[in-house]
């Protein structure tokens, strides 16, 4: 069900050290149906690795895909900040290039179309390719036109037969969960038209290693990119990063445009690149920094919560992301912490979180009870949710923000 990375995914190297154990972890995404509770559970090894050759940070194993994406249950249009991130995206891709009315769009990774609605509304053709089925199955019922598969070089010459080559490819929060770089490129290089534009986005590891954000790692995210490393590599495949920008999306994330070709690169790359050199990425240091954090981290949060439960006080998580099934796992957080957790994705209604088994409802729950503290495990997005839980604060009601430092807010 996975396999060993035996040299860097970048770079080939094979200097690759390990700096950070989270232990074995349960899949982030595979949330428990209360109907088919299964005695146990699969837990994979989830360790993390800098290769010294090109600096790049990524797991130390490949769990198969088809265990992770055939059928998911992550939405992207649960998120309202999401949507309007992703209608940013479309608006800024659409104008800063002059993409012409009526052009082809494709989303690799489309998820439930929420991406491909905003390049739609403005006037394009759209396809997704999306491998979940049931996730695809509701994206077509959007009336956004997917195709149920993994991406590949063989499915872009089919698509580029049929209906030739797309002027902007998307994918977002889709190359770091891929092993096979050089064939996503490959495909990219068949499908997308001359002059066209390929954009993705990825989470940075300057804001994770920064904001402490150890929660993202998971066996879903195989590469923690800096952009150095991704210059050379769109390089070596007859592409160059045209523009780079930092976004505050899933805890910082860098939002790249990529052509085919080769020129100087942009002051907004070189600039990345000096940041990068300055906090001095390319050396073992920081990530053994990083790992003494974390560890720290989850002595502070243990001391937090079971101290306000030692009080007497009810807390609940808000959100059941991805992530908080790791930060949940690997700070021993379960039941006797935390009663329930709330989330606004029908599909995780009723089903429990992997590992630590903790139930999960609607929204409503957390505004009928009204808990003495809630536990921002969805923490990327606190700006929304704090204001909009603004009447629960009023009432005396605390969120606990996790990550950088354990925090009652
Ligand atoms: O790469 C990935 C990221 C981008 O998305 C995937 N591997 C999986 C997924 O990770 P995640 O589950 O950590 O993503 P989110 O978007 O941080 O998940 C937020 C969760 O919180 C969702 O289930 C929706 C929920 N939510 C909520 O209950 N109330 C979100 C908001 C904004 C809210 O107000």
């Amino acid at each position: 069900m996975y396999t060993e990375l035996s040299a860097c995914r970048i770079c080939k190297g094979r200097n690759l050290h390990k700096f950070l154990s989270l232990g074995h972890m349960p899949l982030a995404n595979n949330f428990l149906h209360e109907d088919k509770l299964p005695e146990r559970e699969l837990y994979f090894p989830l360790d993390v690795f800098y290769c010294d050759t090109c600096g790049m940070v990524q797991l130390g194993i490949v769990v198969d895909p088809e265990i992770m994406f055939s059928d998911y249950i992550y939405l992207t249009g649960s998120s309202e900040p999401l949507k309007a991130h992703f209608a940013n995206l479309a608006d800024e891709a659409v104008h800063n290039f002059d993409v012409q009315v009526g052009s082809f769009i494709i989303d690799i990774g489309s998820n439930d179309g929420t991406l491909l609605h905003s390049f739609k509304e403005l006037g394009m053709c759209v396809l997704g390719i999306e491998p979940a089925s049931n996730i695809s199955e509701l994206a077509m019922q959007r009336g956004i036109e997917t195709m149920n598969d993994f991406f590949n070089v063989n499915l872009a010459s089919t698509i580029r037969e049929e209906r030739g080559q797309a002027g902007v490819i998307t994918a977002t929060n889709v190359f770091a969960h891929l092993n096979d770089l050089e064939g996503f490129i490959s495909g990219i290089n068949v499908l997308l038209a001359e002059g066209g534009i390929l954009v993705i986005e990825v989470p940075y590891i300057v804001d994770m290693l920064d904001k402490l954000e150890f929660d993202t790692i998971y066996h879903e995210h195989l590469s923690y990119f800096a952009l150095r490393p991704l210059v050379n590599f769109f390089s070596r495949f007859g592409f160059v990063i045209v523009d780079v920008k930092r976004v505050n999306i899933h805890g910082g994330s860098i939002r790249i445009y990529i052509q085919k070709g080769d020129r100087n690169l942009p002051s907004s790359v070189s600039d990345l690149i000096r940041l990068e050199e300055e906090l001095k990425l390319d050396s073992l240091d920081i990530y053994q920094q990083f790992a003494r954090d974390v560890m720290q981290l989850k002595k502070d949060l243990l001391f937090l919560l079971t101290s306000i439960k030692s009080q007497g006080a009810t807390i609940v998580g808000y959100g059941a992301p991805a992530k908080g099934n790791i930060l949940l796992n690997y700070c021993t957080i379960g039941p006797a912490i935390l009663d329930y957790i709330i989330d606004t994705t029908a599909f995780k209604h009723g089903c429990y979180t992997p590992g630590t088994r903790i139930p999960i409802f609607p929204e409503s729950r957390f505004h009928d009870l009204q808990p003495d503290y809630a536990l921002l495990l969805a923490w990327n997005y606190s700006d929304s949710i704090l204001e909009r839980e603004k009447v629960y604060r009023q009432a005396g009601g605390k969120f606990i923000l996790p990550l950088p430092k354990p925090t009652v807010i």
